[in-house]
């Protein structure tokens, strides 16, 4: 999509920190990380939300998740335990248009998140 950010970062037009990439997938670390292991796991093919996504978005979402726990494995969150955040919306603060689950690891993490 022309003016998405991480369109551009897939295709590599903007620079990111890509950590993982295949033909269904990115990861890539966040820009501004909230803890020590911040990464960002998107789908490649633009999509905004999972209450957009239908039943032909099945595998795509499967993928997705996978990858973030590949994610935590290959940043070696798995011991101390990770978080998996995605934001949908105004009220949840979802700031980029494009599907994104954050992963967190490396800190301590408080519930209900704020
Ligand atoms: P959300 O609130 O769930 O939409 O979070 C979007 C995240 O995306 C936020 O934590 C910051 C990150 N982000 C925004 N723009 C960029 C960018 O250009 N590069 C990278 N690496 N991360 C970005």
């Amino acid at each position: 999509m022309a003016d998405c950010i991480f369109c551009k970062i897939i295709s590599r037009e903007i620079p990111a920190q890509i950590v993982y990439q295949d033909e269904f997938v990115t990861a890539f670390r966040d820009i501004n990380p909230e803890a020590p292991v911040h990464i960002l796991v998107v789908p490649n093919d633009h999509m905004v939300a999972l209450d957009q996504a239908g039943q032909a978005d099945e595998g795509i979402v499967g993928k997705v998740f996978l990858a973030v726990g590949k994610m935590a494995l290959q940043e070696g969150a798995t011991a101390g335990g990770y978080r998996v955040v995605a934001n949908f919306g105004v009220d949840a603060g979802q700031v980029v248009p494009h599907l994104h689950v954050h992963l967190l690891a490396g800190r301590k993490f408080g519930w209900p998140p704020g």
